[in-house]
């Protein structure tokens, strides 16, 4: 089966937003919360705001391209949850509460145990206080508390601004906290990086959150995209190209860039500007002991490779690449019209040798398979897709129908139904 083709997103407006959100079901059928060891999760999506023509960013032959992103308080949302029943934290000095019920807890900004950001929600007045000095003082912030605001889920405070200093640089970022009963908080920074630049002479938007930790990496998320402009109709679109996946156990950043042909080395940091904090990217080409490795599949909008579970190259354009040694499978893929990969990770692998050359087979056509199996009285029909490489995709969540099936014993039909995930 072929996917459907051509999913392209379009600007209606100057407000134009497309949302990636790679939240997947869990085998048990419902969503998974994944937590990192210290409790901080990592459920993200990535998002684009309102995207401007792109500067000439031509880079000279022989430098390496380095991209400077910018600081935007708004306009992403990378996610973790917060159980708020594992830990409280016991502040020095706190506003007169009274009777009312409080829920305290803590923001993880790191692995160690003093890394976290205190809040406290009254939850009579609906209002919260953020510690966002990290003095473990709550009425030493200015303009606090912070008012509610009603959502779909529970209590949602917006707009919590916090900073952190690193090795002499002041990190921005900008959090909604949303609380889900008095058991689980959702933490989203909605500030991000963010620049416009040529990778192998092809224009992209780059974008990158940090999950407030101060350093790029393991559980950040990166978005590559590429968009083009149509001449005819002085109009733009945006097609997504790459992003990294997201998700508690594999999130992060690529290692490598493969784009026309080269494959580049993501160096990356905070740096200190007269604007205030940005984010410098270098790439540098790929050394070493490097081979060659074919994408071989159709429909491929989005592709990160992966080494060793992790995500290790980030595949915008050009076939072959040249990768470094190792083994390589499909770490998340996008296909045009919206089918993505499901967890967990499937698919066949490709060995890469040193100057050696593989294949690993991705993407279209899609193929789609039933299988049945009977437990007693009960019939137990599984639907899956799978691609080129084995690899199996979910459905695109915007096409909202499930397959559908039929059971029938001769000519007669004696049950129908839909599919569902899990
Ligand atoms: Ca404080
Ligand atoms: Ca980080």
């Amino acid at each position: 089966m072929n996917t459907a083709l051509g999913r392209r997103y379009r600007y209606p407006s100057a407000t134009f937003r497309l949302l990636t959100k790679r939240f997947r079901p869990g085998c048990s059928g419902g969503p998974r919360l994944p937590f990192l060891p210290a409790g901080l999760l990592l459920l993200s999506c990535l998002f684009i705001s309102f995207v401007a023509v792109p500067d000439d960013a031509a880079v000279p032959a022989n430098e390496a391209p380095q991209f400077t992103l910018t600081y935007r308080p708004d306009g992403f949302a990378l996610s973790s949850y917060v159980s708020l029943e594992s830990r409280e934290v016991d502040f020095k000095q706190e506003p007169d509460f009274g009777d009312h019920p409080v829920v305290r807890g803590a923001i993880p900004t790191g692995t160690g145990p003093a890394e976290f950001i205190g809040f406290a929600w009254d939850q009579a007045d609906d209002v919260l206080y953020v510690d966002t000095n990290q003095n473990l003082d709550l009425t030493d912030e200015a303009d606090q508390p912070y008012d509610s605001t009603r959502s779909l889920v529970g209590n949602k405070f917006r707009g919590i601004r916090v900073t952190r200093d690193q090795e002499g640089i002041s990190i921005p970022y900008v959090l909604d906290l949303e609380f889900m009963g008095t058991w689980l908080c959702e933490v989203t920074v909605t500030s991000g990086w963010r620049t416009e630049a040529e990778i192998g002479g092809i224009p992209y938007v780059i974008e990158l959150v940090d999950n407030l930790d101060g350093s790029l990496g393991e559980g950040d998320s990166l978005h590559v995209s590429r968009w083009e402009i149509s001449s005819a109709e002085k109009d733009r679109t945006l097609q997504a190209v790459a992003s990294s996946p997201f998700s508690a156990d594999i999130g992060g950043i690529p290692e490598f860039i493969a784009a026309e042909g080269v494959t580049h080395s993501i160096q990356k940091g905070f740096v200190q500007t007269s604007d205030g904090a940005a984010i410098q990217i270098t790439l540098h080409p790929a050394d070493g002991s490097l081979g060659e490795l074919s994408i071989q599949g159709e429909h491929i909008q989005e592709l990160v490779l992966g080494k060793n579970n992790r995500p290790s190259v980030l595949y915008l354009s050009g076939n072959p690449i040249r990768v470094p040694a190792g083994t390589y499978s499909v770490h998340s893929a996008t296909l045009e019209g919206g089918w993505t990969t499901d967890l967990p990770q499937s698919g066949q692998a490709a060995l890469v040798q040193v100057e050696g050359s593989a294949t690993l087979r991705v993407g279209g056509p899609l193929k789609q398979d039933v299988s049945v199996s009977r437990s007693g009285n009960t019939l137990t029909l599984e639907y899956i897709v799978t691609g080129a490489g084995g690899e199996v995709y979910r459905q695109p969540e915007a096409t909202l129908d499930p397959p559908q099936f039929a059971v029938y014993r001769g000519e007669t039909c004696v049950a129908t139904g839909q599919f569902e995930y899990g």
